[in-house]
């Protein structure tokens, strides 16, 4: 039987997976927990749902694991960060015979795409939950659902691409989908969502429809009570494809046999570098173009109408960055090892390195919008600080890094590589303390394995400032 340690088998058994004990613990909200939930019932795998207030123990275990909920605990060992708890769910997860994340890569890309978007849509609530003071909040919460919002911009874009999804299989781009636009829909447990904010978003109805009658979904929401309740459908009449959605359907079914690609991003290293990177590291000649080498560049991206970076296959565009690394790392192999890992507990830990990375960078982000330069700086230097923002974060990866010294390359530890050379000296990001990562005695072998691989060696062999970082430190 596969231990969590071991290498699970590629070639997976669903009644194999049945044997083990899958034990997930959350708070009893719905947010990042139900996504695993609800894949975990779609593929029939007994889940014990755990919360506080079915364990007494709940917080000390939690302290004892030493990590954020949702936690997995597979035969009593634990699994964390729940998009790539997800990942994992949807290797072992099947619906009628098919697996919840798409074994072919450029589906698995949409699917991922799908997940990084919904991340977009979801995240600017986040800085909500740090107000005191609750009409403050709430008007804030409502200024995210007004015209110009931050979630309605991607809440548009969101009802666009979904129509694509209409009649198809189910994937864990699906569920996520489902879940994380249901918290914004009354009841919820976010105060200060207006009511009926996603009503004018068709698509999405349309989409809500569908996943909620999936007879699995239907199962497991049929008593569903209060904030669960917006989880039911609200038809039984199933939505048919778009014109549109089929036109979409069929772009990304495209099967690129000797492709050309093309990197849309701009000169700093930031979402783009992780990219360019595993692209020369598995030896796939691509065109870098950035606002420097095309004078089309603004008009270009402003056509394709999503940010940056941009991946061109054959012209057809991909975005959202850490989708199309994954993409990468499963067509591109270093030293004949695939850069994403085939075997589901080795994608996991591939996965949960991208995501905490992803932890420790984003706390960087809110800083761009400060106006005031002593003030921005102040606030970056703070991130760092004993007990800093991002140094929390920091410390976690230093622990983790270490299991990958002496391992082959993978995304993640791209991912890794990159973020960190983020906060060494010298940097794009200004007013990040010099020396500030020294302290990180794990990070810094970890950023000597990096650097000194040999296409990576060649890449960075004439980099100039900010590049410099990631060549070999001594
Ligand atoms: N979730 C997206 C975020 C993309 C993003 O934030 N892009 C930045 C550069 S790192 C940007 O310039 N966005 C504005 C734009 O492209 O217009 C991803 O991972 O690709």
């Amino acid at each position: 039987m596969g231990n969590l340690c071991s290498n699970a088998p590629a070639d997976l058994n669903q009644a194999e997976f049945a044997q083990q004990q899958f034990e997930l613990m959350y708070w009893p909200i719905t947010a990042l927990g139900e996504p695993i939930r609800l894949a975990m019932a779609i593929g029939g795998i007994p889940l014990k749902d755990t919360t506080p207030k079915t364990d007494p123990s709940f917080m000390d275990r939690k302290t004892a694991f030493g990590t954020q909920v949702p936690i997995l605990v597979v035969d009593g060992k634990p699994m964390d960060q729940s998009r790539s708890i997800l990942r994992y769910v949807g290797k072992i997860c099947k619906y009628q015979g098919k697996p919840l994340y798409p074994e072919d890569a450029m589906e698995a890309f949409w699917c991922d795409n799908l997940i990084d978007l919904t991340e977009d849509m979801r995240s600017p609530i986040g800085a909500t939950f740090a107000i005191q003071d609750q009409k403050e909040k709430e008007a804030a919460r409502a200024a995210l659902f007004t015209a110009d919002g931050g979630i309605t911009k991607f809440l548009k874009v969101l009802d666009d691409k979904i129509q694509s999804r209409i009649g198809q299989s189910p994937t864990i781009g699906d569920i996520y989908c489902f879940c994380v636009t249901n918290i914004f829909r009354q009841p919820t447990f976010i105060d200060g969502i207006p009511a009926g904010a996603l009503d004018e978003y068709k698509n999405l109805t349309a989409f809500h429809t569908q996943i909620a009658n999936f007879p699995p979904i239907l199962e497991y929401y049929k008593d569903a009570v209060e904030i669960r309740t917006t989880a039911k459908p609200v038809s039984t009449t199933l939505p048919s494809q778009t014109p549109e959605g089929a036109k979409m359907l069929k772009a990304q079914q495209i099967k690129p046999t000797s492709p050309e690609y093309e990197l849309l991003y701009w000169p700093i290293t930031g979402l783009g570098e992780p990219i360019r990177m595993a692209m020369t590291m598995g030896g796939l000649p691509f065109k870098d173009t950035t606002p420097k080498t095309d004078e089309k560049f603004m008009d270009r991206k402003q056509a394709i109408g999503a940010q940056v970076p941009i991946l061109l296959v054959d012209g057809t565009p991909m975005d959202q960055s850490r989708s199309i690394l994954r993409y990468i790392g499963k067509i591109c192999k270093y030293d004949g090892k695939p850069l994403y890992p085939t075997d589901p507990i080795e994608a996991f830990w591939c996965d949960n390195l991208i995501d905490l990375t992803e932890d420790m960078r984003s706390p960087i982000g809110k800083t761009f919008a400060i106006q005031d330069q002593t003030e921005k700086e102040a606030a970056r230097a703070a991130l760092f600080a004993a007990d800093g923002g991002i140094t929390k974060f920091l410390k976690k990866l230093d622990e983790k890094i270490i299991s990958r010294i002496g391992q082959s390359p993978t995304i993640g530890d791209i991912y890794v590589f990159c973020c960190t050379n983020l906060f060494r000296q010298p940097t794009f990001i200004d007013g990040i303390p010099a020396g500030n990562l020294d302290q990180y005695e794990n990070l810094t072998k970890f950023h000597a394995q990096m650097s000194r691989y040999p296409p990576v060696l060649e890449y960075y062999k004439d980099a100039v400032e900010p590049r410099t970082t990631f060549k070999p430190r001594s």
